[in-house]
């Protein structure tokens, strides 16, 4: 026996990547059901060998299905999400609405998996964000050797964070540097993305820092532990798809450069590509359309009493997004739900 799942938000970047992990997964599916606003009502989309119709989400009854993965944003989460935990429909959300609830787990399954007994409260688990995803991925097997401090990180984000508009953005601008006919009017970001890059991720805060980088803090300290210092600063540079970033590391003991390397080799969710030679890193191109964080550039950073320096890659859409939301599922249908 299988589960009945529910994907909403089924015709967005992420609620397709979703639907396509499920399937890549070979997740129990019992039955499936995508959900999409009225807006976009009548769109199909694939599921492996087979092609869904969209259903309402405003009219859908959640009783009976096992769990709904929530790619749809918060305002819409937060008139829905309730209405699908109350129906007994545990929500797997990708916004970040319920991330700082005190009463719901942030998971990140290579990380923290044994917190998704907190659940039950409320019926709802949260995602966290993407670039916080891939990062925390890296910094737990180290921290759990070697106790960090301190992390100082600068992201390179790609536009797919922003959502489709963004990716049409990029296109437009860049087909209109080579072509100036082409008229392309700004949309999403408020500087130009095409052959630019943009120190301004969410929104600004009082502090001077913006949401993302705020983000990548709180996140951190919830997942692994809330001692960690984390700042952050977060940048959009014109990839597609798959976030970049340079994290540097403090920590409580020493730990040195080929050690870190074997602990991240055969950590969870890693792939370390790191040869000292051109071309012997991770760029985001090559990492699309992957489950692995990848990992290069480790070496010593000897400013500081005991410090790394490493470079981690990850397809943002997966890891950052669906494949982390799916990894959720899988954990809640191991250890809590127990069908199939
Ligand atoms: C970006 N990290 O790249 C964002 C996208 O809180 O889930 C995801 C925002 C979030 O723009």
């Amino acid at each position: 026996m299988g589960y009945r799942v529910v994907v909403a938000g089924a015709t967005g970047n992420v609620g397709r990547e979703m639907l396509n992990i499920l399937d890549e997964r070979q997740f129990p599916v019992d039955e499936i059901a995508a959900l999409a606003s009225r807006r976009s009502l009548g769109t199909e989309v694939s599921f492996g060998d087979k092609t869904l119709k969209t259903q309402d989400i405003d009219t859908f009854d959640f009783s009976g299905w096992d769990f709904a993965l929530f790619a749809i944003g918060s305002d819409a989460t937060k008139k829905y999400a309730p209405i699908a935990a109350k129906a007994g429909c545990v929500v797997i959300d990708n916004s970040s609405l319920y991330r700082y609830d005190p009463d719901v787990p942030l998971i990140v399954p290579e990380v923290n998996a044994h917190a998704i007994h907190d659940y039950s409260k409320k019926n709802i688990i949260a995602n966290p964000n993407c670039s916080t995803a891939q990062m925390v991925v890296a910094l737990k097997p180290l921290h759990d050797r070697a106790k960090i401090k301190r992390v100082v990180v600068s992201t390179y984000q790609s536009v797919s964070g922003s959502g489709k508009a963004a990716i049409d953005e990029l296109w437009d601008q860049t087909k209109a540097v080579y072509n100036p006919t082409d008229n392309y009017e700004r949309k999403v970001y408020p500087k130009d993305i095409a052959f630019n890059v943009i120190p301004h991720i969410d929104v600004f805060l009082e502090d001077g820092s913006t949401k993302e980088e705020w983000k990548m803090v709180a996140e951190t300290k919830k997942i692994v532990d809330p001692s960690i210092k984390v700042t952050a600063t977060c940048v959009r540079v014109p990839v597609f798809v798959g976030h970049s970033e340079a994290i540097n590391i403090e920590f409580e003991d020493f730990l040195d450069e080929d050690e870190a390397r074997d602990i991240l080799r055969e950590a969870p969710g890693i792939m370390v590509i790191d040869k000292r030679e051109d071309g012997g890193y991770v760029t985001p191109k090559e990492c699309v359309g992957d489950f692995a964080t990848f990992i290069s550039r480790i070496r010593q950073d000897s400013t500081v009493e005991n410090g790394l320096n490493l470079w981690c890659v990850s397809d943002n859409l997966r890891k950052g997004a669906a494949l982390n939301a799916v990894q959720i599922a899988e954990v809640l249908g191991r250890e809590v739900l127990k069908k199939g």
